[in-house]
């Protein structure tokens, strides 16, 4: 480990990890053999070539270096503006659940003079009858409220959604045919009988995912940063979730009902992306989990296994700041790669999940990415990874900075629920009242 501290980490694999692969579009390296040699930027040394050694320099120097790295070259700066919130609860039901927990549904208007925009907030909180709380997950959802659970209770977002073509989207509207289609990815019953909690909100609420210019969802209250040309390190969608997820912590903060010391942030592949982004701006997520985030999320960039970085700004140009697309088959001169922002979350616990058909997002990268972390952790004083080498399917890593692959493909199942709770029962502080 201490060579780590001196030295650029040079590191090529010659690795067959997972054998399935589908989906995965033509034209991009699937072979571990073909992944180029590379020397990974080391989150110990700092900018001026200095060996960041002591608990301190990090905190006070280096992580600081590196955030404004990630800022500038890859999802754009975060405005510290300060906005208001305000929240208010629009339904509320104690029976929810088979009776196991109340649900409760809240506006959040997030405004900055005479400019407002409102978030809705689905909660499930577990009935605990004088026990203490395991934890509360928060998760942005892909597709509105409604689609985790089947309830015609749940209000259905009039914000805008990506059309699809089994009726549950109609002209980028929601439509009641989509009630609980993602009820597969939100295993409620599962989460409460365990003591848990669950937030979540309509990522299309903090920003529509399409490329308009940075015009709409809450960067309509920053007009300042959204004169339709974004340029340079001006943030992309990705950090805007991110901002969005702070200010539902600002508000579970304020609510009675929940422990704001054991938030768990979890997300799913973008939305795994963006929890690794708000984990390291938001020291208020305990737990931070990424869910097969791939590209721009848990897998080293200069791997250039599966989606590559030019392949992901072409895609989906709104997503990162201008400056990334410097990177677009340019990976070695990036100042970071994907290891360093989970660096970022340290010294609180990390869980990076893959999947084994999920060769898009390169789980093997994503685990390198959890293992390359493990030198920041130490010099916090705690545990980092468990093992150097890639843990077998289904033998999840609960060490402080986790790895899981399961067998299957892309997406969310209760095996992966069952390993971010177990993740988290293990790491999060004792609860504060316990029966
Ligand atoms: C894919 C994209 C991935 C991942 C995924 C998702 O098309 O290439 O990076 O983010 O979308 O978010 O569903």
């Amino acid at each position: 480990m201490k060579s780590l501290h001196q030295r650029a980490i040079v590191y090529c694999v010659i690795v067959v990890c997972g054998s399935g692969v589908s989906a995965q579009p033509k034209g991009f390296n699937y072979d571990e053999s073909k992944v180029p040699e590379f020397s990974l930027p080391d989150p110990l040394v700092d900018a001026s070539g200095n060996a960041v050694d002591t608990a301190k320099a990090w905190v006070n120097g280096r992580r600081q270096e590196v955030m404004a790295l990630f800022a500038d070259h890859v999802y754009g700066r975060i405005p510290e503006t300060k906005i208001s919130l305000t929240s208010t609860l629009i339904e509320s039901d104690s029976k929810a659940v088979n009776g196991r927990a109340t649900r409760k549904q809240i506006r959040l208007d997030l405004s900055r003079g005479d400019r407002k925009v409102s978030l809705g907030l689905l909660m499930y909180l577990p009935n605990l009858e004088g026990r203490a709380s395991a934890g509360t997950f928060v998760g942005l959802n892909f597709q509105g409220n409604h689609t985790i659970q089947n309830d015609p209770r749940i209000a259905v977002p009039t914000s805008w959604v990506r059309d699809r073509n089994d009726g549950s989207v109609k002209q980028h509207r929601a439509t009641e045919a989509g009630r609980g289609i993602a009820s597969s990815r939100w295993p409620v019953e599962k989460i409460v009988a365990r003591g848990y909690g669950l937030a979540t909100v309509y990522y299309g609420d903090i920003d529509p995912d399409f490329d308009d210019g940075f015009k709409n969802g809450v960067h309509q209250l920053f007009p300042d940063s959204a004169d339709g040309t974004p340029t340079g390190n001006a943030w992309g969608s990705i950090a805007t979730w991110a901002w969005g997820l702070s200010r539902v912590v600002d508000y579970l903060e304020q609510d009675k009902d929940v422990d704001a010391g054991r938030i768990i942030l979890m997300g799913h592949s973008r939305l795994g992306k963006t929890s690794l982004w708000a984990g390291a701006h938001d020291e208020r997520f305990a737990v931070v989990i990424s869910n097969d985030s791939g590209c721009g999320g848990a897998a080293l960039n200069r791997r250039r296994f599966g989606e590559t970085v030019q392949r992901i700004n072409t895609s989906f140009p709104h997503w990162f700041c201008d400056n990334f697309v410097k990177y677009n088959d340019n990976e070695d001169e990036l100042p970071v790669d994907q290891h360093m922002l989970l660096s970022l979350v340290a010294p609180r616990p990390v869980l990076v999940c893959s999947a084994e058909d999920d060769r898009w997002a390169d789980p093997h990268g994503e685990f390198l990415s959890a293992r390359f972390a493990d030198p920041v952790y130490r010099l916090l004083g705690t545990d980092g990874i468990a093992q150097t080498t890639m843990p077998a399917t289904n033998e999840p890593l609960l060490s402080r900075i986790g790895y899981h692959i399961r067998p299957g493909k892309h997406g969310v199942t209760l095996q992966d629920w069952q390993v971010y709770m177990d993740f988290s029962g293990k790491h999060l502080p004792r609860p504060k009242r316990e029966n």
